[in-house]
């Protein structure tokens, strides 16, 4: 019998002694690589926060006491210890655990949680709400280097030094974010870490230390212990936080020993600790890029099971680099994406030109307006889920002034198994109520290939946004010979003039929606609808029947049905229009296949409606 077999709960695990522990993060990290081969997910990150979870769990009185996760993506060992062990091979498949924190699924999970930088705020909430009840626990928040490079996360930081309460922020250094991090706190970590500036300032700390008396002794004994830096004056002191560290993140006994001496911390106190990506399966300590999240894997060999079909976004990450070949205004900026929107080319190609500004979507767009004012072309790409992050910038500094921005939004419409925090369901919404914006949508390579052309020319700010998908056209698809796509110029793919039905759609549904009039055999007109906004309203005007059916992979309200709802409304014209769109929930997490199934948004599930409303 493993020792992982007899532990189901954290209350378990608090009756191993500290050696067994290290026993303990063996076996757990087995579990995790068995199951992450075979499931995918996020393996570097929950490797090297392995020995963090059970200490944390072993000290700390969960659930009474509370950990907040950011961003959650390396909880896998948190949850194989929170009862969810059995469960575990069921990670991110559709009715199974989830890759993130959820509150829905176990009462140690204490926030809902999948976009990055939250925790020290909402931990910060909990710890004001605890001492307004009058109540007694600990909240310990825990963070990634990443992270830190996110706004929200000195927001809060900066808040929690006025509030002054008992807050423990971890933060879990592991030199990464998906690629090496960047950045001036990146760089102050790194400096931390040095043991020439260690040396330097021994003396300096020693003394400041002896000056608090007996906390300061005490700490003076564990520092001595373990090697550990007090830095006053650093980043965090200043912010109001004790800071401690750096801890070696993998050595139980010298976590044990500090977060056991931390917990009694009054005020907001700072832990750092310092881990390793990867941590334990050395594929993945040496490339932890390519296992950040990763689809299924042989264990064995670390070969990744993929095709190599032709997906949106190689065909955006070709592209982009053709162009900014031909015109070098064009600037890539990402919010620490670069690999997942396929910028890694351009990154080589154009390091000047290129910008990783960290986890700061906000940022990321002003920044971007900053560039255009002065003339050059960002072209700012983006995940659509975490450009959400992004609203108010996207309308004060870019739309507002009107300034030529290209934001392209990857990961549209339902991404699978990462979740609710992650689906790219509302980008159609958000961007359309915007002024002033242009928003696309490619049905297939070629289409994407010439909207970025086209984009280039546009002069005003323009969305495009595409699914996590291979493209339909993937053995056409070439580089030579751009064709302009001017604004709104839409395509009629099939007569709409005496049609009984018209469907109108963007995006790969165009491919879906030709398929279905085949399979039925109708006698029905198609659009497709590539500019969501500005609206085609000459071309809406020639649609002469009743019946029209609008497809879209995003939120029914405020998207492509809504636009065109409205403006048969705006014209007092009746039609009876049919919504096939993303309902107005959250979807959960499970295969794209299985999630496109259940909204109805498979090729039998809109042809089975499409027959009812024909019939209506
Ligand atoms: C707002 C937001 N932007 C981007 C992401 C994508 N993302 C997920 S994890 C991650 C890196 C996090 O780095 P760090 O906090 O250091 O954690 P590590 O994976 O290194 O443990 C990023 C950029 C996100 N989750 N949320």
């Amino acid at each position: 019998m493993s020792l992982l077999d007899k532990i189901n709960s954290p209350k378990d695990l608090r009756s191993l002694s500290i050696k067994e522990l290290s026993i303990l993060a063996y076996e757990i990290r087995e579990k995790i690589i068995e199951t992450v081969s075979i499931t995918g997910g996020h393996l570097a990150s929950s490797l090297g926060a392995v020995e963090l979870c059970i200490i944390l769990h072993y000290v700390f009185d969960t659930p009474k006491d509370k950990l907040v996760w950011d961003v959650g993506h390396q909880t896998y060992a948190h949850k194989i210890l929170t009862g969810r062990k059995e469960k575990f091979d069921t990670l991110r498949q559709y009715n199974g655990i989830s890759g993130f924190p959820n509150r829905d699924e176990s009462e140690y999970d204490t926030f809902t949680v999948g976009h990055a930088s939250t925790a020290v705020s909402v931990g910060l909430g909990m710890a004001v709400a605890r001492d307004l009840k009058g109540e007694n626990y600990k909240v310990i928040s825990i963070i990634g280097d990443g992270s830190l490079t996110g706004g929200l996360t000195y927001e809060g930081l900066n808040n929690a030094g006025h509030i002054n309460t008992d807050f423990i922020v971890v933060l879990n250094d592991n030199a990464m974010y998906i690629s090496p991090p960047v950045g001036a706190v990146a760089k102050m970590l790194v400096r931390i870490l040095t043991l020439g500036l260690l040396k330097k300032i021994e003396k300096y700390i020693d003394s400041f230390l002896r000056r608090l008396h007996y906390v300061g002794l005490y700490l003076l004994r564990i520092a001595k212990r373990f090697k550990l830096l007090f830095f006053p004056g650093m980043l965090f002191e200043e912010m109001g936080f004790a800071y401690i560290g750096p801890v070696d993140g993998h050595d139980i006994e010298e976590l044990y020993e500090v977060f056991k001496s931390v917990k009694n911390f009054k005020g907001p106190t700072l832990v750092h600790v310092v881990t390793k990506k990867g941590y334990g399966y050395p594929p993945a300590e040496k490339n932890p890029t390519k296992f950040h999240s990763v689809g299924k894997f042989d264990k064995n060999t670390a070969e990744l099971v993929s095709d190599n079909k032709l997906t949106f976004t190689k065909v955006f990450s070709e592209t982009i680099v053709d162009l900014a070949e031909k015109n070098e205004k064009i600037v890539g900026i990402t919010a620490a994406m670069t690999d997942g929107c396929g910028l890694e080319k351009f990154a080589k190609l154009f390091p000047k030109r290129f910008f990783d500004v960290g986890i700061a979507e906000s940022h990321a767009v002003t920044f971007a307006a900053g560039l255009a004012v002065e003339g050059f072309i960002p072209v700012c790409s983006s995940y659509s889920t975490f450009l959400q992050r992004a609203f108010d910038q996207i309308i004060h500094d870019i739309a507002l002034p009107k300034l030529h921005t290209i934001f392209v939004l990857d990961r549209a419409g339902i991404v699978g198994e990462d979740g609710p925090t992650h689906h790219g369901s509302f980008d159609l919404s958000y961007l359309r109520l915007i002024p002033n914006m242009v928003i696309m949508v490619p049905k297939d390579a070629e289409e994407l290939k010439n909207m970025l052309y086209s984009a280039i020319d546009y002069d005003c700010p323009v969305a495009i946004r595409y699914p996590k998908d291979v493209v339909a056209d993937y053995e056409k698809f070439s580089l030579a010979g751009y064709k302009k796509i001017s604004l709104a110029e839409n395509e009629i793919v099939t007569d709409i003039s005496e049609a009984k039905v018209v469907i109108i759609t963007c995006g790969p549904y165009v491919y879906e929606a030709k398929k279905i009039i085949e399979m039925l055999n109708l006698k029905a007109g198609l659009i497709n609808l590539r500019f969501v906004k500005p609206l085609d309203e000459e071309l809406l005007t020639k649609i002469k029947c009743e019946k029209i059916v609008v497809i879209e992979e995003n939120t029914i309200i405020g998207g492509l049905y809504s636009a065109i709802s409205e403006f048969f409304a705006k014209l007092g014209i009746k039609k009876q229009i049919m919504p096939i769109c993303l309902p107005d929930k959250f979807i959960p997490h499970g295969a794209r296949e299985i999630l496109k199934h259940k909204v109805g948004l498979d090729t039998e599930s809109i042809a089975e409606k499409i027959k009812l409303f024909l019939t209506i």
